[in-house]
């Protein structure tokens, strides 16, 4: 854990924006950025970022996840004794909210007793988090997007599981766009692992192993102030972990530390796609978090408009 505090100290937010506040670099995407990427819708196509939440997603039911359950509670209903009057259907669904595509909140990994802001662990409990959960986001993450392709920037389809992603893989990817990754954006980072799930069809390919950002990207995701980052995995991080005896550093440092929103399984390739062809990297971004009252996460369908 040493070198763990010691990049803590060196990338914290703690107290940046006041002893009590649960939004944490969310709070870089100001009126002006989100005008900045309004101003990126040119052409009015939109894409969804979203894995469907279905009977068939990634989950091998590693550490009690499993894919959703859903279940119709009325298939015929009727509201009234007409024969031809109006009917209904109704459902609900069972599922962990980390089961597909999400956020993490800054309650979702901590350690040394604190969460996020010095907030005491103990403030967890059965009936959720009361700090740091995601319905303290507030107004949600709606601000410009920029991709980062460091498949595509290493010449490859799909990064391979256990690779390390560094920050001269995100400068090389960013000098790809054109553009410089900026304070508020949310950055999208695609490593093409995603096709083991969806090409594969190998669900213990894609949750077991996989390739992400080394701990050394901490301090670069720091310096460039951006609000949120999300990649195309189930971990953001590399796993197997840089240092075996060292799980989850990236999560660590970026919620606990720094405040930064994760998201996870994002799908990026039909995006990837559309980027490579006009050769534009930079869109309105919009995912806003369920107000799951207490919750540690949250299912998500982002969208990008450009
Ligand atoms: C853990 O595995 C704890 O987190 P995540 O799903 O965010 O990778």
């Amino acid at each position: 854990m040493e070198r763990v505090r010691e990049l803590a100290r060196r990338v914290s937010n703690w107290g940046r924006w006041g002893a009590d506040d649960e939004r944490g670099t969310l709070n870089f995407i100001t009126p002006d950025v989100v005008r900045r990427a309004a101003a990126c819708v040119r052409r009015g196509d939109v894409f969804s970022l979203g894995l469907p939440f279905s009977a068939d997603g990634p989950q091998i039911g590693q550490g009690g996840r499993v894919n959703p359950i859903h279940l119709m509670s009325a298939v015929d209903g009727r509201l009234g004794a007409a024969p031809d009057g109006p009917r209904y259907a109704d459902d609900f669904v069972t599922m962990p909210l980390q089961c597909a595509t999400q956020w993490d909140s800054l309650a979702h990994v901590w350690y040394d007793g604190q969460l996020y802001n010095g907030v005491p662990s103990s403030t967890i409990g059965a009936g959720g988090a009361t700090r740091n959960a995601i319905d303290r986001l507030g107004p949600g993450v709606v601000s410009r997007g920029v991709l980062l392709d460091v498949a595509r920037a290493r010449g490859v389809d799909r990064i391979a599981p256990g690779q390390a992603i560094r920050p001269a893989d995100l400068e090389a990817a960013e000098r790809a766009t054109g553009i410089r990754v900026e304070r508020g954006d949310v950055l999208l980072v695609r490593t093409g692992h995603l096709a083991v799930f969806k090409t594969d069809a190998d669900r213990a390919g894609y949750m077991r192993t996989m390739p992400g950002l080394g701990i050394d990207c901490v301090p670069w995701l720091h310096a460039r102030e951006i609000a949120a980052i999300a990649t195309d995995t189930s971990a953001v991080e590399v796993i197997p972990f840089e240092d075996p005896a060292l799980p989850l550093p990236v999560h660590a440092l970026c919620i606990r530390d720094m405040g930064l929103t994760l998201g996870e399984m994002f799908d990026l390739d039909a995006l990837a796609a559309d980027c490579a062809r006009d050769g534009v990297w930079e869109f309105l971004f919009t995912a806003p978090p369920l107000k799951v009252a207490g919750g540690v996460g949250s299912p998500l369908n982002p969208l990008v408009v450009k």
